[in-house]
């Protein structure tokens, strides 16, 4: 078989490769440190670690996908997000379970997580001509979990749950309305609808390198800076 090699200038297959690197190395750090985190913190930590891992058994298979195909891994994306985001929404239930969490909060989030991937995965593949559409039920979705986690549920049960757990969620909602808001920007990127119409770049094939670029930045963002605020968290208060 030919060894496959990634071109300097291949800035797709470069990110997927550094994705994989930084997930692993993060899930590593995350379940090392599962030894010497107190056991209120510890399965918290520990969902940081699996979100981690789970994105990096995804992200080796994507890197290998990509090199050998040159094309967008799209279903192993959406199976890694439809696992690693509703686990995200576990990390919001635990941290604010202390103060009274119901379980159903923890369903609506993930009810409102599973909405906004499922369309958005309509919208780039399926019914690929009507991804405007498909983008704006997903965006929808998207505000209402940045609404519970900044006015909402989650925000005034973190209120409650103390000092160090309210600072907490604040930055974690920091990352889901400015971190998280990346993804429609590579979503507008790939999809032939663009923004309302507007298409910013016009080639499909350099569109859907731009998308996996955008992507694979925004995961390494948002998975691993989540699971280290949730970490910090653990080492702050006891
Ligand atoms: C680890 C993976 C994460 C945190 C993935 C998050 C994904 C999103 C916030 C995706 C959002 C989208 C929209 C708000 C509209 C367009 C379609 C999506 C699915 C890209």
């Amino acid at each position: 078989m030919e060894h496959l090699k990634i071109a300097s200038d291949n800035y797709v297959a470069f990110t997927f490769f550094i994705g994989t690197m930084a997930m692993m190395a993060a899930s590593v750090f995350f379940f090392f440190e599962l030894g010497n985190t107190s056991q209120k913190w510890r399965t918290s930590v520990l969902v940081s670690g699996l979100i981690t891992f789970i994105a990096a058994v995804h992200y080796y298979y994507m890197r290998g996908y990509n090199l050998e195909t040159g094309d967008s891994p799209t279903f192993f994306r959406y199976v890694d997000w439809i696992l690693t985001v509703p686990l995200m929404c576990v990390e919001f239930y635990l941290i604010t379970k202390k103060a009274g969490a119901k379980i159903g909060l923890l369903w609506k989030l993930i009810f409102a997580s599973l909405v906004m991937l499922v369309t958005g995965y309509f919208g780039e593949t399926i019914d690929r001509d009507n991804s405007v559409m498909w983008g704006i039920i997903s965006g929808a979705a998207y505000f209402y979990i940045a609404y519970l986690v900044w006015f909402g549920e989650v925000s005034k049960l973190a209120q409650d749950a103390g000092p160090q757990v309210a600072k907490a969620t604040r930055v974690l909602a920091w990352f889901v309305l400015v971190g998280w808001a990346i993804y429609p920007l590579g979503y507008i990127l790939g999809t032939p609808g663009g923004l309302f119409g507007i298409q910013l770049v016009a080639d499909p094939a350099a569109a859907s390198h731009a998308m996996d670029i955008v992507y694979n930045i925004a995961d390494a963002i948002n998975k691993i800076g989540f699971g280290l605020v949730i970490y910090a968290l653990s080492r702050n208060e006891d």
